[in-house]
């Protein structure tokens, strides 16, 4: 009987098949996320801008996070929150590395929060993709820093009493070379923000607004994966060159998706070996 090859996808050599299927939820919008950020992390190792044995994945805790533990790369699950400082003493340890953080909004915004803003403030060289699903989803759907004002979730009975924290205009306002936002209803839009990303230095910040279907769109009467997926989509809107102001993401005016900030600021890297 003749063996059946290992590879049966274009995309299987870049995840560890032997840890799949993943823990996700039927429907669950990571996978559409991490298969675009998988066409431009292949894109740019053939292109030869990544070095495949020297790209190191660090997540926290969380759904999104694990991401890192499925992909066929160095990889670190490390503490909630911590992924950003993890990944930061990689670098400083071994400036050849190519480092991308993955995280949901609880694990990077919240309890990490404090991380993100010093990475932005640094431009540390590393790739930080934050996947917004509106609430803490691993744990069952408490209320998270992105959660929509009055939204009910497990912890919010009566209505979340908190504005969201738009964190495209907190890591503008500070150092970061490159800051975007995609939803997973525009994978093309993911794999071309990452794919430019992975060409570029100093900090890197990507938002991937998904979908939670089984702990967040159940809870705000969206009945299944499909119908939580269109209804995310009609609120997405794509902007060229969109203005910080325009950063909206609010689940009753609409989200704004684009590249928010692109420019070459001296990295951290840069400024540590006294390049520039
Ligand atoms: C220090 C610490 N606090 C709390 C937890 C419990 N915990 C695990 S995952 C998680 C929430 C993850 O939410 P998010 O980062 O938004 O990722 P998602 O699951 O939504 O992708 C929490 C609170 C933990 N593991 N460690
Ligand atoms: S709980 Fe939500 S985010 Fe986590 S795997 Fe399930 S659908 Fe996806």
């Amino acid at each position: 009987m003749a063996v059946a090859p290992r590879y049966m996808h274009p995309l299987d050599r870049h995840l560890r098949l032997e840890r799949i299927p993943t823990l996700y939820c039927p429907g669950c919008g990571l996978g559409i996320g991490l298969g675009a950020m998988l066409r431009a992390l292949d894109k740019r190792i053939k292109e030869g801008v990544v070095k495949e044995d020297k790209v190191v994945w660090v997540g926290g805790i969380g759904c999104s996070a694990r991401m890192a533990f499925y992909v066929n790369y160095d990889s670190a699950h490390v503490l909630h929150g911590r992924a950003i400082p993890f990944a930061i003493g990689a670098k400083l340890a071994n400036p050849e590395l190519t480092l991308i953080v993955v995280g949901g909004d609880g694990d990077i915004a919240g309890i990490g929060g404090n991380h993100i803003l010093h990475a932005a403030k640094r431009n540390i060289d590393l790739v930080t993709v934050m996947f917004t699903n509106f609430v803490y989803a691993m744990t069952g759907g408490q209320v998270a820093p992105t959660t929509p004002l009055r939204v009910k979730t497990t912890t919010t009975p009566h209505g979340n009493p908190e504005p969201p924290l738009n964190i495209i205009k907190v890591v503008a306002s500070l150092n970061a070379n490159y800051v975007a936002r995609a939803s997973i209803t525009t994978p093309h839009y993911i794999e071309q923000f990452f794919y430019r990303a992975l060409g570029m230095k100093g900090f890197r910040f990507l938002e991937v607004v998904s979908t939670c279907p089984e702990v967040y769109g159940r809870h705000i009467g969206l009945r299944d994966p499909v119908e939580m997926y269109n209804e995310l989509r009609k609120r997405v809107k794509y902007k060229p060159n969109p203005t910080i102001d325009e950063a909206i993401i609010d689940w009753d005016k609409g989200i704004v998706i684009g590249e928010f900030i692109v420019r070459d600021n001296p990295s951290y890297m840069d400024l540590v070996r006294g390049l520039k």
